[in-house]
């Protein structure tokens, strides 16, 4: 009989997570290319230029320069005891155009650094292989994941990264947040719609395409890199049934099904039964090669990665709707809700990490979770974010009272420990971090960094191991 574990295991890694396009900038610096983060003026929920409008104001080219200024930034970090540091390697630092023969080496060479910079700080580096960065040229040239091709470019891509920092990095995600294929396909697979386009059709298609790269690249990191793991990245932010009506009920798990059918193929290794039928009923037909199958059988993650900011409620009839938070239906009357209309429930996540490891049983890392929120200065000079702390401080113990009903977690990076740029909205004023940036909306501001009262906050929670809340 297992005993019930009490406390965060010694291991266990705290820290923070960051996506290279929201915090570098040097968006064209050292050889690198145009991904698409770069061409969303106002987050990937909006319009897509696929020509940069030179009088228009792009967050990410800038960003907060964590290009030049991550040694300052980490040493933050290091002070706030992170055992990790969750980033992504833009793809287009690597191959500027996604298909070039060979590799950036100034691309390379930044990530080396930035590598050993976190482990001289003591923290492990998490690193998403692409994070909403597809290059451009592989849309304009190939259209994207619609294109089998974009396969070998992808594998190429990850040979490259895989040998270089196989010394250096010990976890690995493929694509963050695939399952966003169906809300925002643009930021997640590089997919801008033509006219007449059979929406759907494409969703599934490419989602198939990226499945069968994300097997082989977890076939490539086991045989590069033999002690390294590597895991899917989905959003997984749940959404309640509105009320007990069965309806209703019924359909909140048929809308699940469409995040968790992501998971079932990359941890399960097959599509699931209910996908069949999906697919039958909205008339979509995806082409597989004949060995597709049996690549996604056999090599299927090492763990789930995923996002968990908050939850909705789904009514029966009503359209399925959602965004960097997830699904989002009727508001629930007994939760709290964001300027951004995000509802805070940290229930939620406890309910969410029993019904992922009930229905995988494998190794969960909560990769993503935060609250965004506005911050002001004080006339004290100081940013007195106590709701940042109430919000992370109940996710924790939820995270606890998961692991005391058996759940295993390897860790928590919480979502922009710096404030970044928003992915959904492109803003600044959307705030996550333990540190303040000077950066406003539209680009002013010195970029200088303050520690908000969160920082101290978090500072103990992660020397004491997740006791002292
Ligand atoms: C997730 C993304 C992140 C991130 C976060 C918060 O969906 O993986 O890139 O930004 O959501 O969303 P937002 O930035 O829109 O507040």
């Amino acid at each position: 009989m297992k005993k019930v574990r009490e406390k965060f295991p010694e291991n266990f890694l705290w820290g923070g997570a960051i996506a290279a396009n929201q915090a570098e900038g040097a968006y064209l610096a050292d050889g690198k290319g145009l991904d698409i983060s770069g061409g969303f003026a106002h987050g990937i929920k909006h319009d897509y230029d696929s020509v940069i409008d030179p009088n228009k104001y792009y967050p990410t080219h800038e960003a907060i320069d964590f290009y030049h200024r991550y040694r300052e930034d980490l040493a933050l970090m290091q002070e706030m005891n992170f055992k990790a540091f969750r980033t992504s390697i833009n793809w287009s630092r690597i191959f500027p155009n996604g298909d070039d023969e060979v590799p950036n080496e100034a691309g390379l060479r930044y990530y080396d650094e930035l590598f050993d910079e976190m482990r001289r700080r003591g923290m492990e580096p998490i690193v998403t292989l692409s994070h909403y960065e597809t290059p451009v040229h592989l849309v304009e040239k190939y259209g994207s994941w619609r294109n089998r091709r974009l396969i070998d470019f992808f594998l190429k891509y990850c040979e490259t990264v895989f040998v270089r920092y196989s010394g250096k990095v010990k976890y690995w995600l493929t694509f963050n947040e695939l399952n966003n294929m169906r809300r925002m396909p643009g930021g997640a697979g590089g997919i801008f719609f033509e006219e007449g386009e059979n929406q759907q059709q494409t969703v599934y298609q490419v989602s198939h395409h990226m499945f069968v790269a994300h097997s082989l690249a977890v076939k490539l990191c086991h045989e590069l890199c033999p002690t390294a793991k590597i895991g899917c990245m989905l959003s997984l932010s749940n959404v309640y049934p509105h009320t007990c009506r069965p309806e209703d009920v019924f359909e909140t798990m048929e809308l699940r099904w469409r995040s968790l059918f992501y998971g079932d193929v990359m941890i399960r290794g097959s599509y699931p039964g209910y996908i069949a039928r999906i697919w039958q009923e909205e008339g979509i037909e995806v082409e597989m090669a004949p060995e597709d199958e049996e690549i996604i059988r056999t090599y299927t993650s090492d763990y789930l990665g995923f996002s968990y900011y908050r939850t909705s409620t789904h009514e029966y009839g009503q359209p399925f709707y959602g965004d960097t938070g997830g699904d989002q239906g009727t508001p629930n009357p007994y939760l709290e809700t964001t300027p951004w209309g995000w509802q805070i429930d940290p229930i939620g996540l406890r309910y969410t990490l029993n019904e992922l490891y009930d229905r995988y049983q494998l190794p969960l890392f909560v990769v993503e979770n935060g609250l965004g929120q506005e911050d002001e200065i004080s006339a004290d000079g100081k940013i007195h974010d106590q709701y940042r702390i109430d919000y992370i401080r109940s996710h924790i113990l939820a995270m606890k009272e998961a692991i005391r009903d058996g759940v295993e977690i390897i860790g928590y990076t919480y979502w922009g420990p710096i404030d970044i740029v928003s992915a959904g909205t492109g803003e600044m004023k959307k705030r996550y971090g333990f540190i303040y940036v000077d950066r406003d909306n539209d680009g002013n501001g010195t970029m200088c960094r303050i520690k908000k009262d969160s920082f101290e906050w978090y500072r103990s929670v992660l020397a004491s191991n997740g006791e002292d809340l």
